[in-house]
């Protein structure tokens, strides 16, 4: 284990994980869990940003986790874990927030895209991209696979390395870099194909979740919108919809766009909405079998997730020690 890579990631506990986080994410995280030291963690603390409900917020933790190990995520070979069951990252937050420039926090996208819409913006909200570092360079991870929307905050994190040796010096914190797979990196909405699939969408039909029925997942594919035209081509600017449809397809089936191009030639857009909707029901069909056998059994899921903490945490210790001694910090005898 000592000389694999470290790989860490996590996604926010809102909502369900849609088809986006999993063909975004999830997808790539299992592809490396043989290969590398893998540390994927579910964002508790990232969730509070936006107002939860506690016993919802509560409940939620529980399905996420699940749904990490329903999509295929071994808690044996890797380290699975809950974010707020390791203090450091809270203490590693504050400690780099006061070494955060505002002006690189003011240009983040994401904050001017999510502040918008939102009525009452706390602190949080901004400041969420150096929680996002803190829970990468505790862990000293190597890579960190993410979507295309995260890129910028990953740049805001090898900043703050910058930053932090450019005051302490070298040798506490390890420069990580980005994974950001490109078959399907970003799969956007299914109403409005101009904006991201995202699973705190108010609107359901934006997304599909892995834990959709059936029935939902047919009704919500025939339903995505569409232009008017009927020949079947992968056209991003002119075809949005399609394209995204297409993507999709291409990624659950592993076969080339061109080749599902081709397969329907001279058939209408409907034929391809419902081969992807049996498509992606079939996909998800293993998973949610295993999620509701999981579901089932809590105290199960609640010592999995307390031995990933234990493992998360020796690594986490070491690092904010670190940082105790460069900061100056007493660290607790
Ligand atoms: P939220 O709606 O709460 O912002 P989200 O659906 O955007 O959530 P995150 O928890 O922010 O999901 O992200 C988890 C992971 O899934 C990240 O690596 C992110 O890049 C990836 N991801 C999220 N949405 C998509 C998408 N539409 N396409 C591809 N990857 C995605
Ligand atoms: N902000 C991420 C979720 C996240 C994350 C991380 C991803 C929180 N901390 C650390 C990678 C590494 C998002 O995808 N919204």
């Amino acid at each position: 284990m000592a000389d694999k890579k470290v790989i860490l990631s996590g996604s926010t506990v809102t909502g369900d994980l849609t088809i986006g986080n999993y063909i975004g994410a999830m997808n790539n995280w299992k592809k490396m869990q043989e290969e590398y030291n893998c540390h994927y963690f579910i964002a508790d603390l990232h969730a509070l940003t936006v107002a939860q409900d506690p016993k919802a917020l509560r409940e939620r933790c529980f399905s996420f986790f699940a749904q990490y190990l329903a999509l295929g995520l071994d808690p044996e070979n890797n380290t699975i874990f809950v974010q707020s069951h390791i203090h450091e990252h809270a203490e590693l937050a504050w400690i780099l927030t006061c070494l955060t420039p505002m002006g690189n926090l003011n240009r983040m996208t994401q904050f001017k895209d999510k502040s918008s819409n939102t009525k009452n913006i706390n602190a949080g909200l901004f400041t969420y991209p150096v929680l996002m570092a803190a829970d990468i360079l505790l862990y000293q991870a190597d890579v960190v696979p993410v979507g295309e929307d995260q890129r910028q905050h990953m740049e805001l994190c090898r900043d703050l390395v910058v930053f932090w040796e450019n005051r302490y010096g070298e040798g506490t914190l390890k420069m990580p870099e980005a994974y950001i797979g490109k078959a399907g990196a970003r799969v956007m909405s299914l109403q409005d194909p101009s904006k991201k699939m995202s699973k705190s969408d108010e609107n359901e039909k934006n997304f599909v979740s892995i834990i959709d029925t059936p029935k939902k997942i047919q009704k919500k594919i025939k339903s995505a919108q569409t232009d008017s035209d009927t020949v079947v081509s992968f056209d991003q600017e002119k075809k949005p919809g399609l394209a995204n449809l297409l993507t999709i397809y291409s990624v659950l089936s592993e076969k080339s766009i061109d080749d599902i191009v081709k397969d329907y030639e001279g058939k209408m857009y409907g034929h391809l909405k419902v081969d992807l909707a049996d498509l992606v029901v079939e996909t998800l069909k293993p998973v949610q079998e295993k999620y509701d056998d999981l579901m089932k059994n809590k105290d199960y899921l609640e010592q999995l997730m307390a031995k990933g903490a234990s493992k998360a945490r020796v690594r986490a210790a070491d690092t904010l020690k670190k940082v105790y001694e460069d900061t100056g910090l007493i660290f607790r005898a």
